[in-house]
């Protein structure tokens, strides 16, 4: 795509504005950025991308007179803010930076969706290819926007990209050699409007693929399959449950690809049935792409899990202290306590317009809860009747109710299945916080771990 002269207006400068704003200089083309916030951060790219050449708008937004060939969208800038109202209704085409990435790309790419362990399957994904000596990288919503990335891998490379319902939402031509959904599970309900946008938004990642394309889904969920069921690409099925014929997924205690025998279950370094699904997606994307069988096992017995996914931070006195910060929505708890016992489980936060009362599903193994953040009263409600809820003021507090209420050979679990904004300004921030308190309770301190 040639970007040369053309008039692009970015709107937003997070990451993936900056990112995005930046590559289109460099690409020659007439770049606007428009911003609400105006702090140091954003002061300081302002000035940057001023410097190469950009016009900055920060504080706010005037976008109504502006003349623009099209414009790329923030992901995290709601379809109803103000801001997207006027660009629409001002005739300007409207996507993301994902759709941007995707058109100046020489390389595969290979995409992940999903409510949950979209970026444990995409690094997973990434170490496979690179075991398998593909010039790669893992980019996207995991961290590193995509429009960076594409710089550095070339023809005959492959990216391994998380992708997001936001991102996906602005997608025109987006076509990934391989999609991969993992499951689709109520999230981000404020920002979709309903759960059927929000699926729809993760559908669109396969449609723009073609019957040289493959589309990998998880069997077991409800509406992956029914996504699968309008695919044009060819499709592989994945399921911890069963091995599903033509597809990845596991006989016994093995897991299996097309029939053949590929490692043990207990062979995975990564906990639980979420961890197994991840896994056994990553390898079947990978195989179905052509990696080495071999490298797809060295890479998958040697990764370890990430931070903040059901990360052990401790052990006191007989007790797990498991740091699970990245679980944002129900679904992710749900998946978390699956196979553990006596857990006391701190939950709450930013409930981003999701409906709570699903939480109570983990009870068993949940015998307590801890409830903090913005929503601790929903959380209360959800678990009354069918465990004890103790309410917290920070996190600090939450860990020594919760080594007050565990039991030796049980856990104390965050898993709070709502997002970190309303106490901090995102999830690892979160699990720092956790393991700060835990280790003041190691060391019989008594702050309230919030430093
Ligand atoms: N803004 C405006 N006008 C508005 C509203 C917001 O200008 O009306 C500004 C904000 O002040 C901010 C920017 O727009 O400066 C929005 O940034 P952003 O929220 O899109 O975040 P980025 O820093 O660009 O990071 C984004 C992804 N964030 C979101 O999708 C919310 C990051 O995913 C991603 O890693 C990064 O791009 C690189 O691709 C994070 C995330 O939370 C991890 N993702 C969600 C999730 O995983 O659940 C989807």
């Amino acid at each position: 795509m040639n970007l040369e002269g053309r008039s692009v207006l970015v709107v937003g400068l997070g990451i993936s504005g900056y990112a995005t704003a930046t590559a289109l200089a460099s690409l020659g083309a007439r770049v606007m950025v428009t911003e609400s916030a105006s702090d140091d951060v954003i002061e300081s790219r302002a000035e940057r991308l001023r410097a190469a050449g950009a016009t900055l708008e920060t504080g706010g937004h005037d976008v109504a007179a502006l003349q623009v060939d099209f414009a790329i969208v923030s992901p995290g800038i709601p379809p109803d803010a103000p801001v997207m109202r006027a660009l629409r209704s001002a005739g300007v085409d409207l996507i993301s930076e994902i759709e941007l990435a995707a058109r100046v790309a020489r390389c595969d790419l290979l995409a992940v969706t999903g409510t949950n362990g979209k970026t444990t399957t995409t690094s997973l994904l990434a170490a496979m290819l690179a075991e398998g000596g593909i010039p790669s990288t893992a980019a996207g919503n995991i961290g590193r926007p995509l429009i960076e990335a594409i710089g550095e891998v070339g023809d005959g490379g492959a990216i391994a990209v998380e992708v997001s319902s936001f991102q996906l939402e602005t997608i025109r031509t987006f076509r990934p050699r391989v999609a991969v959904l993992l499951n689709v599970a109520e999230d981000h309900t404020d920002w979709h409007g309903s759960f059927e946008a929000y699926a729809a938004a993760k559908a669109k990642m396969i449609r723009n693929q073609t019957t040289e394309d493959i589309f990998l889904y998880n069997l077991d969920d409800e509406t992956a399959s029914a996504i699968a069921e309008g695919a044009i690409a060819r499709t592989i099925p994945f399921s911890a449950a069963g091995a599903p014929p033509g597809g990845i997924g596991v006989a016994g205690d093995r897991i299996v690809w097309s029939g053949d025998d590929l490692l043990g279950v207990d062979d995975l370094p990564l906990l639980g049935s979420a961890g197994l699904e991840d896994s056994i997606a990553a390898a079947g994307a990978a195989l179905a792409y052509g990696v080495e069988r071999a490298a797809v096992l060295r890479a998958l017995r040697g990764f370890r899990p990430l931070s903040h996914r059901l990360e052990l931070v401790a052990e006191v006195h007989g007790v797990r202290y498991i740091d699970d910060s990245k679980a944002t929505n129900p679904h992710a708890t749900l998946a978390a306590v699956r196979g553990m016992s006596d857990v006391v489980l701190i939950a709450g936060g930013r409930s981003k317009g999701i409906d709570l009362s699903s939480l109570s599903g983990t009870v068993p193994p949940v015998v307590a809860v801890i409830a903090i953040g913005e929503s601790r009263d929903e959380v209360e409600r959800a678990f009354h009747g069918r465990a004890p809820v103790e309410i917290a003021d920070s996190m600090g507090e939450a860990v020594r109710f919760a080594s007050k209420l565990a039991t030796r050979g049980g856990s104390v679990l965050l898993s709070p299945g709502c997002a970190s904004l309303d106490m901090y300004q995102n999830y690892a921030q979160r699990g720092e916080d956790f393991a700060r308190a835990v280790k003041q309770l190691v060391e019989g301190g008594r702050g309230d771990g919030e430093s």
